[in-house]
């Protein structure tokens, strides 16, 4: 039987099952996933913006990026392949922060993610507001590796991974849901791991 005293004391390897939502399978490394190639990024041209539905559509650059209000998250990351990497800490700044530099306006309700090479993902502005939302510089202490989405990426913790889109550019706030990349070819407009929302 499970014993999470003992797991807490000594075994790092042994599972906590509550952790893990159906259907997943826990893994130490760090898989790289994504669609089409690795985008080369020029931090000198390099923007992310903000906007539809804002009062003030926003263009920061990396340098104002930067001198953004920092924090550091630990989370778990689910994808939707199955795989669960648990206990990785990642540093950015809150997306609520970002948007509220923006201001989103009152019939706002959902935000179209914009990444490099067209890739988008569609997510609720509800979902995008906890605290625990982050746009992502770092994992574990380092920089992001290009593959895993150097310079910036999202982080949507209690969200499948996809969601979580790499080489991040920008928010379209929206008043209507609209179907993202992997949206399209029928992965779930929400996509909680814990109700197994993996496709519509
Ligand atoms: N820009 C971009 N972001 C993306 C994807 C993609 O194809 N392009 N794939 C998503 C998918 S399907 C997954 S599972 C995660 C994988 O992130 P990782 O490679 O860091 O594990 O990135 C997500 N973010
Ligand atoms: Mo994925």
């Amino acid at each position: 039987m499970f014993d999470f005293f003992h797991r807490e004391r000594s075994d790092l390897r042994t599972v906590d099952p509550a952790r893990v939502p159906p259907g997943q399978v826990v893994t130490q490394k760090w898989p790289v996933l994504h669609y089409g190639g690795v985008p080369k990024v020029d931090l000198k041209t390099w923007d992310f913006r903000l906007f539809g539905l804002v009062e003030q559509p926003i263009r920061l650059s990396w340098a104002e990026f930067q001198r953004l209000p920092r924090m550091t998250i630990r989370c778990d990351i689910h994808c939707v392949t199955r795989w669960s990497r648990l206990d990785n800490t990642f540093e950015g700044v809150a997306v609520k922060d970002v948007l509220e530099l923006a201001s989103v306006k009152a019939n706002a309700k959902f935000v179209m993610i914009h990444a490099e090479k067209g890739f988008t993902t569609n997510l609720p502005l509800d979902d995008l507001l906890q605290p625990n939302v982050l746009l992502a510089d770092t994992h574990d202490g380092q920089p992001l590796t290009p593959e895993h989405g150097w310079p910036l990426r999202l982080v949507v913790p209690h969200l499948y991974f996809w969601k979580s889109a790499k080489w991040v550019r920008g928010f379209e706030v929206l008043a209507n849901d609209r179907p993202g990349f992997w949206e399209q070819y029928g992965y779930h407009m929400r996509g909680d791991p814990w109700k197994e929302e993996r496709y519509s």
